[in-house]
């Protein structure tokens, strides 16, 4: 499962994912793929959608994959809300390209009190990360 403010990097993770290309357009529900699904943004943005974003996890997926939007630093989960996930849940600071020490630094730190189990820099543009996100979701889904 792929959470993440709008705008986030959630549908570029889910290509990485699944190794296949999408179309990246704004959706309202949920989109389902072969091994990811990605959430709303909209389901971030609202505090009181949180709680169907643990329910989603607990009844769809075996891991989480939550995300920061490197570029803008912006966050709206709780202070220990992974924690609420019975699965693992790997906090993702994206478009890595774009930050210096400081920002990677503080971006690492809002994923550390949101409550997530491990943490990585991740840039779609120069690979940075990738190798350590897909080594990690096919350790939470070893049978896909
Ligand atoms: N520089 C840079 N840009 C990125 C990276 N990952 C994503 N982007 C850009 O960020 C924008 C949003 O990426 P998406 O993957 O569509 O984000 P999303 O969370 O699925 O967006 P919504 O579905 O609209 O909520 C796009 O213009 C991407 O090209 C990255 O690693 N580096
Ligand atoms: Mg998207």
């Amino acid at each position: 499962m792929i959470i993440g403010l709008p705008g986030s990097g959630k549908s570029t993770i889910s290509d990485l994912v699944e190794g296949a290309p999408s179309d990246h357009r704004h959706r309202e529900d949920c989109f389902y793929r072969t091994r990811s699904f990605e959430v709303p943004g909209g389901y971030i943005e609202n505090h009181w959608m949180h709680s169907i974003v643990i329910m989603l996890s607990q009844n769809q997926a075996s891991g989480v994959l939550l995300l920061i939007d490197g570029a803008s630093g912006e966050t709206l989960y709780s202070s220990g809300f992974a924690r609420a996930f019975n699965e693992p849940c790997l906090g993702v600071l994206t478009k890595c390209d774009q930050l210096d020490e400081g920002e990677r630094e503080r971006g690492l730190s809002r994923l550390a009190d949101a409550g997530v189990d491990a943490a990585l820099c991740l840039s779609a543009t120069t690979g940075e990360g990738v190798d350590e996100l897909l080594d990690w979701v096919r350790s939470v889904a070893p049978n896909e």
